[in-house]
């Protein structure tokens, strides 16, 4: 008969500690992840400030992505825009709790992928579903240059309570992604040139001045409002693979194609990550 006795003793570096003690985890887990995709170029393409804007918007950055296709192989992932802020209102009314607004602003990051996905469907690329970005993504890019899907995190009910708007939105979600998957870069495409000192469209807008580099650590003390989520400023923090993310003005054409080649066109936001081998 086999001997089941030994089945309590599994050897693992683990075993026998807190998993909340660093000093005790690090020499196991302080290793870099490995890149899973590190040929793929991540794209969020802004709900509000692109897709809201219909076909004077969209056409030309549909445009684009078709052109980029023979160079580069894309995740291309959509924010939820104005229809989650007026969810949210309707919601918030109600006294809805944050983890039931979270799924209802990401459900409006998908839609806006479908849109995308549809006009990019002669070109072969599909929308795929979030369960299939997480356990399929490899064999939908090897089947297609590129594939459009929700930059909405789905944490569902586990989005963290505190503010009543859901804080891990569509710049965290692309940014998360991009990061686990170890991509090349990963680019958000807005309607403004970049991160200002305040914002160009606000009261203050004719002092804004663009900022053409940035840290995480830098916008993390910034007093005023930001184009991309303030969670997204905290996870690049402890960022491991993505050292930088250019937020570029999807507006102007030609911006998107530029900033994938390498070019300095918007504004580049140093990440927390550094160096390839630590
Ligand atoms: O519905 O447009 O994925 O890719 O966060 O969950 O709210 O869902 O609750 O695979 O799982 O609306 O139905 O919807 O946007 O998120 O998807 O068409 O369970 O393909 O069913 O993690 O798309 O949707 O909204 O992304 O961001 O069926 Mo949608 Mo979104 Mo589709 Mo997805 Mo959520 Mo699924 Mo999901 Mo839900
Ligand atoms: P989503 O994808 O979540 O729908 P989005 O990324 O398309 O949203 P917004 O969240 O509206 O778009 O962010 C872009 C807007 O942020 C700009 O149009 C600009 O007016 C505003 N903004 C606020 N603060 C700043 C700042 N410091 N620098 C630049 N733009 C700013």
């Amino acid at each position: 008969m086999a001997n089941t006795t030994n089945i309590k003793h599994v050897t693992s570096p683990l075993a026998r500690q807190t998993l909340l003690d660093d000093g005790l985890t690090a020499p196991v887990a302080g290793k870099r992840p490995i890149r899973l995709l590190p040929w793929l170029q991540v794209v969020k393409i802004g709900g509000r400030s692109i897709m809201d804007r219909g076909r004077d918007a969209i056409l030309p950055i549909v445009d684009e992505l078709r052109k980029l296709l023979p160079e580069h192989r894309l995740l291309i992932l959509t924010g939820a825009g104005v229809r989650a802020r007026h969810v949210y209102g309707v919601g918030l009314d109600l006294g809805l709790p944050v983890g039931s607004l979270a799924p209802l602003g990401a459900s409006e990051a998908g839609q806006n992928g479908h849109i995308l996905a549809a006009l990019l469907a002669p070109e072969g690329i599909s929308y795929i579903e979030h369960p299939t970005i997480a356990s399929q993504l490899a064999i939908h890019l090897s089947a297609a240059r590129a594939v459009v899907g929700s930059a909405f995190p789905p944490y569902h009910h586990h989005e963290f309570t505190g503010p009543r708007i859901p804080i891990h939105r569509a710049d965290t979600g692309a940014f998360l992604l991009a990061d686990a998957l170890g991509a090349a870069g990963l680019t958000i495409v807005e309607d403004v040139d970049g991160v200002y000192t305040a914002d160009p469209n606000g009261s203050d807008g004719k002092q804004a001045q663009l900022l053409r580099e940035t840290s995480a650590a830098d916008l993390a003390k910034f007093k005023t409002t930001l184009p991309v989520d303030t969670a997204l400023v905290e996870v690049m923090a402890n960022a491991r693979h993505i050292e930088r993310v250019q937020v570029v003005n999807g507006l102007v054409p030609g911006r998107l194609t530029a900033a994938l080649r390498g070019e300095h066109v918007g504004t580049i936001i140093h990440t927390g990550a550094r160096g390839l081998n630590t």
